[in-house]
């Protein structure tokens, strides 16, 4: 049939009170943008790793000896579920409000779960005991995953930094990834540290915590500088990384899209366009770690900073978000990036708690999208669209060449991809751009490209694989 003809059938349809297909009515509307994915297939990017996948928990979870634990069946599943293998971060701001004991304590944990939405409220030491390591190595060891271990400089003291680190050391054996000293000490000025604070004040600080955690565990690995948002200190930590190979093992760095949260342009437009500081920083940032040999982490982050933003860090619009960033990221060389949650936090992939069981919500759907590219090699692309709230990335994986489109925008978009027979389709889409549930990652099999072209719906992403 040809063309006119279906959309004049289909304009019948649904005069008749029938339902036409979605495309069929976005095109009478002349809603459809069209565009064009080419690739160089000569032009190998970036490899995802097999734990490119991550998720960033505050350290005062560790109070509660029991969410992180081999009992925990259920965060487990859900961790399962993102990446047979992956990267647990522990840090965030509490981290610098922790406490460790050698002390067994009694009594019930101080609380049950500390998310983005409350983490801002533990200003009281909490305690990490002898229990909540053993409980996280076997946490670690039920998910396959790792762990990038945040200690306490901020607040702390270097000798109790020290030896936290050593029974860290021991009890998470291989499933520790590296220690990390202090988070985000580029906001340390004018907090925890005088209005002069630079990135060189807290290298005298890095070194001297270093040597202290050294004398105890002679085989410590670093990671850093974990900082908030100041480009130099990660450059600068590059550079004096150099002096200590191969025991500082990874640069990380956090990134929220967007903060503080109730700021006036914490808008899910803004979330949903290219963020050009992204761009600029993370180019830099690979820069100095590619003079460094040492892989980036992108190790905290999420939409909004402050908790994130209702209706807009907990909606399908995160969702769409955060598979364009993981591959935004793993595009420009990242090895692996680590979502910020926990708790209740509106930004959270995971909700919940043991009592209250977990919950996955509608980043959880994005990162799953993003974790078919594990494994992947990105391949350089040009993309050719009017609207730049439409993203694509291609890549292979197996030997199969895969096709990705993500649709920030009202419209439907048609692609041409330079595959034209796909074997498998994901589909990430919810009721409504809005909408805080309901969203959801469907596969199915089965060729869905109608010759060359990938329709893809309003704030939907697609992906296929050949
Ligand atoms: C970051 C902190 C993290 C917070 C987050 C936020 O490291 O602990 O949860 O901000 O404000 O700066 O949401």
């Amino acid at each position: 049939m040809k063309r006119r003809e279906f959309l004049r059938d289909a304009a019948l349809l649904v005069a008749a009170g029938g339902i036409a297909p979605t495309w069929a009515i976005a095109e009478t509307n002349n809603d459809l943008l069209r565009g064009t994915l080419t690739m160089d297939a000569s032009k190998k990017l970036a490899t995802l790793p097999a734990d490119y996948m991550g998720l960033s928990y505050e350290s005062a979870q560790l109070a509660n000896p029991e969410f992180f634990a081999a009992s925990n069946k259920a965060l487990i599943a859900l961790f399962h579920e993102l990446g047979a293998r992956g990267v647990l971060r522990l840090g965030g701001g509490t981290s610098e409000f922790t406490a460790f004991t050698t002390e067994e304590i009694a009594g019930p944990a101080p609380f049950d779960v500390v998310g983005p939405d409350t983490s801002k409220n533990v200003k009281g030491d909490t305690p990490i005991t002898l229990k909540s390591l053993q409980n996280l190595r076997g946490f670690l060891d039920a998910t396959g995953w790792q762990c990038l271990y945040g200690l306490n400089l901020g607040r702390g003291s270097v000798s109790r930094a020290a030896e936290e680190a050593s029974y860290v050391f021991q009890i998470l054996g291989p499933r520790l990834i590296a220690f990390q000293l202090g988070n985000e000490p580029d906001a340390w000025r004018n907090r925890y540290r005088p209005a002069t604070w630079t990135y060189e004040d807290y290298r005298k600080e890095w070194v001297t915590a270093r040597e202290a955690v050294v004398a105890r565990v002679p085989q410590a690995k670093f990671a850093g500088p974990d900082v908030s948002n100041k480009v130099p200190y990660v450059t600068g930590f590059a550079e004096d990384a150099k002096k200590y190979e191969p025991e500082v093992v990874m640069l990380t760095s956090h990134y929220y899209a967007m903060g503080p949260a109730g700021a006036k342009d914490v808008t899910m437009e803004k979330l949903l366009a290219p963020d050009p500081k992204l761009e600029r920083d993370l180019k830099v940032i690979m820069e100095a770690a590619r003079g460094a040999a040492l892989p980036y982490r992108m190790d905290e982050g999420n939409s909004c900073w402050n908790g994130g933003q209702d209706g807009v860090s907990n909606t399908l619009a995160s969702a769409l978000w955060v598979v364009d960033v993981m591959l935004e990221f793993a595009v420009g060389g990242c090895a692996g990036m680590n979502l910020h949650g926990g708790g209740n936090g509106l930004y959270t992939p995971i909700a919940g708690s043991i009592a209250a069981g977990f919950e996955r919500r509608p980043e959880f759907y994005g990162m799953l999208l993003a974790k078919e590219f594990v494994g992947a090699s990105l391949i350089a692309s040009t993309l050719v669209c009017d609207d730049a709230d439409v993203k694509a990335y291609v890549a292979s994986k197996n030997g199969r060449l895969m096709a990705l489109v993500v649709n920030k925008t009202e419209k439907m978009v048609a692609m041409k991809v330079p595959i034209n027979h796909a074997k498998s389709q994901w589909t990430l889409s919810g009721p409504a751009i809005d909408a805080r549930s309901g969203v959801s990652l469907a596969h199915s099999a089965g060729n869905t490209l109608h010759g060359d072209e990938l329709r893809t719906s309003p704030y939907s992403a697609v992906l296929v694989q050949e």
